[in-house]
């Protein structure tokens, strides 16, 4: 199976964690993917685009040897889970336990990408950025840290889905503090870290995990080429019987 993702190596990707968490990293070839820029910072815009796999053209993508595309997250790190060969599910089959996760997943993932938003908002120029965008984000940002804060000073019996997206969540939030954090219109320099001890202290022990470190803080090494990526796409396209692009 392939995974399209965008290997950049100060974030924690949730599909990559969860694919080390069901014991299947190995069977993944991942194929990066960058739907904006380049780890050189080069806009690459429309050389990777994942648009004949997937109508959203978005990462993270996986492609099975079948040809059946699985995309959204969430959807890829149940797959995964589905097909575990070791450890415990990331998903609680039933229960308050399930409804409870699958929600902590949902806020985590939703303050990833309202971030994202951030993000993107920021790079027009300044006098082109709506205020609004950031007004609009922060208090959800600044409700859902102290939620997860208040979840984690109780804390939680087992490492599951909604861990991984915290994971990922707070990665980004680091990762776009060191770029963009001092640009912020309404928190500039941000630490999330601020007032939410018992949610750092558990961020500091879960990204030590195993199915965090086999990648994180580390530049992937394989094949980044458009020219490798294009290949990857034709091979999903021939399994499923259609023509190359
Ligand atoms: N809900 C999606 C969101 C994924 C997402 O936002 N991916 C961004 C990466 S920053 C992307 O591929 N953006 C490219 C685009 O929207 O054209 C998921 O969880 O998989």
């Amino acid at each position: 199976m392939k995974l399209f993702y965008s290997p950049f190596h100060t974030f924690i990707h949730k599909s990559l964690v969860a694919a080390h968490e069901a014991g299947l990293h190995e069977q993944v070839t991942l194929v990066p993917t960058y739907p904006f820029f380049n780890n050189d910072g080069e806009d690459v815009s429309g050389q990777y685009s994942l648009a004949p796999i997937n109508p959203l053209d978005k990462v993270p993508t996986l492609a099975l040897d079948s040809g059946q595309v699985i995309f959204g997250s969430q959807a890829i790190i149940e797959y995964f889970d589905s097909q575990r060969t070791e450890g415990e599910p990331l998903f609680p089959v039933t229960g308050p336990a399930r409804f409870e996760t699958i929600t902590r997943l949902a806020l985590s993932d939703m303050m990833f990408e309202l971030t994202v938003q951030m993000v993107m908002e920021g790079w027009y120029p300044k006098e082109e950025q709506h205020l609004k965008t950031f007004t609009w984000v922060w208090p959800k940002i600044e409700r859902g840290l102290a939620e997860l804060n208040a979840q984690a000073e109780k804390g939680w019996k087992h490492f599951d889905a909604g861990h991984v997206g915290m994971l990922q969540m707070i990665s980004y939030t680091d990762f776009r503090n060191a770029f963009y954090g001092e640009g912020d219109p309404v928190h500039p320099g941000f630490d999330w870290r601020a007032g939410h001890d018992a949610l750092a202290a558990w961020y500091d022990e879960a990204s030590q995990r195993p199915s965090v470190t086999w990648f994180f803080n580390k530049d992937f090494e394989g094949d980044k080429s458009a020219a490798f990526f294009r290949t990857q796409v034709n091979e999903v396209l021939a399994a499923q019987g259609r023509d190359p692009v």
